[in-house]
């Protein structure tokens, strides 16, 4: 009798008709025959890997994507879900049937002279009760590789899975590489993702966005905990407590800064647990606990640099076990290291750009694209949480949220209570980056950064952060920051980045009863002096005007919010349209 997991890779073989079927197992020799063979490999005339200086990067390999896949596609992203209402108007809909249909002949036959790589894989620390299960079938060997590195692959997850039929299914094939035909589409009721005609990591690495936030949030709904698009740190106080956050924050916010952050105060020190997805359990004690479903970091290349992310240049430089991957950056051809903007201040004068081109530095392009990545493993991060594999996650005493917003939001306030929070975090705004293709520089509305990722309505997402609530019993603080605020000559007003500790502090402060804070319109806002600038040059005006709450901002951001939830029609919850109510009432 074959296991389902035999069974599925039987059906696979059937469908997608590859040469060579090869079944991961996660060893080192593994990674080390697939690597040769990717550096061996062309997909679209463009060689897969291609290594980079082992003295500087050790273990790194250079990947160059084809110029049309270089970021997640929403617009070609669905949930199909029996109905419509279920996936919401946050989603791109299509009946599950024609669905299947539709990705069933697109992948009928597409491995043909390939090989299918099957990636058994676990989300999650193999002991956990919160972790699941999963395959993947790819016939990308980057794809291969780079679930190697983001999740735990191999013979431990084909054990764990065994005879059950209870695993997350996930097909993949980078077709032709044409956006005319690409699709994601998800299954949530089946636990099922059919992805075609695209290698770029959200798109192709079915267990970060796909599974592990949105089929995942869908299961957190039906099962009563959280999937979501957050990091996970623990911030030691001189004291030796170690405090553990949550944060949200669409991309291009600095999340990925935060999670590596080595604070400037003095006596603080920031453990990291995650940069990207973490799953939220109500524990034994009523606590929320999380953990980090991911084993790797697939981050934003541009902007990353010794003054702004050392722990995360350390981790590239750290590379213990795993081929780490760098995708699209440009390459500095006097050492053949990889390069991108923000490395370093100086531009190398012999680059090669992301395209393959001779980069010619007279030129406004950039010369790594944007949205260029790296993938790396958790482990090699020197700052990684003690904590990090343990099967119980880690006790939550608060959440941060934030977004990039040049006026209106303060640099930091507290929610009143569980449900305020859930409202902030429901009317999150953001401008608009590279992540996703699209618009660069308007500002986008992104509850809880999870817009791109909630697997279903999200009105009724709202509803269950709100259960969530009523349910735990020893809830978190809700925090929403703003690190972006400008004043009337377009400066930021503060300085970000390592300072951003200061807040983290007052954050503890309020958790540990140790300050108090001053009631506004919107929510608890610091005391006078309560926030720690030791050290740090900024005017009184400045951190005044950063903290202020400009009524006229407020009742613009009001018509947007109202704009926002009428798109959900009945499904907002009555708790969120009352605090709506109560702050239009304050505000006006
Ligand atoms: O590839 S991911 O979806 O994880 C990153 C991004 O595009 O936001
Ligand atoms: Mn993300």
């Amino acid at each position: 009798m074959s296991t389902p997991m035999e069974l599925f890779v039987q059906e696979m073989k059937k469908l997608l008709q590859p040469d060579e079927v090869y079944v991961m197992d996660g060893s080192q020799e593994e990674a080390q025959k697939l690597t040769e063979l990717a550096q061996k490999s062309e997909i679209n005339g463009l060689t897969v890997l291609k290594k980079l200086n082992g003295e500087e990067y050790p273990n790194s390999y250079y990947h160059r994507s084809n110029t049309n896949d270089v970021a997640r596609t929403e617009h070609l992203t669905f949930v199909c879900t029996s109905t419509k209402e279920e996936a919401g108007p946050n989603n791109n809909w299509q009946d599950p049937k024609e669905a299947k249909e539709k990705m069933n002949s697109l992948m009928k036959g597409c491995m043909k002279g390939r090989t299918m790589y099957v990636i058994p894989f676990i989300m999650g620390t193999p002991k956990s009760k919160y972790s699941k299960n999963c395959i993947q079938v790819t016939d990308s060997v980057y794809v291969a590789l780079s679930m190697r590195i983001m999740t735990r692959v191999g013979k431990q997850a084909a054990e764990r899975i065994g005879n059950s039929s209870d695993f997350f299914r996930g097909i993949h094939s980078i077709g032709d590489v044409n956006p005319d035909r690409r699709f994601i589409m998800h299954f949530p009721q089946d636990n099922l993702v059919m992805s075609f005609g695209s290698g770029y990591g959200g798109n192709a690495l079915l267990g970060k966005k796909c599974y592990s936030l949105r089929i995942a949030s869908y299961l957190g709904y039906k099962e009563g905990w959280l999937a979501e698009h957050m990091i996970i740190i623990g911030v030691e106080a001189p004291d030796g407590k170690i405090t553990y956050f949550l944060g949200a924050f669409p991309s291009a916010c600095g999340k990925t800064n935060l999670a590596l952050l080595e604070p400037l105060l003095k006596g603080y020190k920031v453990f990291a647990l995650g940069d990207d997805i973490a799953w939220i359990n109500i524990g034994d004690d009523g606590q929320l606990y999380a953990i980090n479903p991911e084993a790797g970091m697939f981050g934003v290349a541009p902007g990353t640099g010794l003054n702004t992310n050392p722990t995360m240049i350390q981790t590239l430089k750290n590379n213990k076990f795993f081929p780490t991957l760098f995708t699209n950056v440009a390459i500095n051809n006097a050492d053949n290291t990889p390069w991108w903007e923000g490395l370093s201040k100086e531009k190398p004068n012999d680059l090669t750009d992301w395209q393959g081109n001779k980069y010619e530095s007279s030129c406004e392009k950039s010369a790594a694209h944007p949205n260029s990545r790296f993938t790396v493993s958790i482990y090699n991060c020197p700052t990684l949480s003690q904590e990090y594999d343990n099967p119980k996650g880690v006790p939550i005493s608060g959440i941060i949220f934030g977004g990039r917003r040049a006026s209106t939001i303060p640099l930091v306030y507290e929610a009143k209570d569980w449900n305020s929070g859930v409202f902030i975090a429901s009317t999150i705004g953001s401008e608009t980056t590279a992540a996703a293709s699209g618009q660069v520089g308007t500002v986008r509305r992104d509850p809880m950064a999870m817009l791109p990722f909630c697997g279903y309505n999200m009105g009724d997402y709202f509803q269950h952060w709100l259960n969530i609530g009523k349910k735990a019993k020893k809830i978190p603080k809700i925090f929403m920051v703003n690190w972006f605020r400008k004043d009337e000559n377009g400066n930021f007003m503060w300085p970000g980045f390592r300072d951003n500790s200061r807040i983290i502090k007052w954050m503890i402060d309020r958790i540990e009863g140790k300050t108090g804070a001053k009631e506004s319109e919107i929510g608890f806002l610091p005391e006078e002096n309560a926030i720690d600038l030791s050290g740090l040059d900024i005017k009184k005006e400045t951190v005044d005007k950063l903290l202020s709450i400009d009524k006229e901002a407020w009742r613009k951001e009001i018509v947007m919010v109202e704009e926002f939830y009428a798109k959900f029609g009945d499904k907002i919850p009555k708790e969120l349209k009352d605090c709506l109510d109560v702050l239009k009432k304050k505000i006006s």
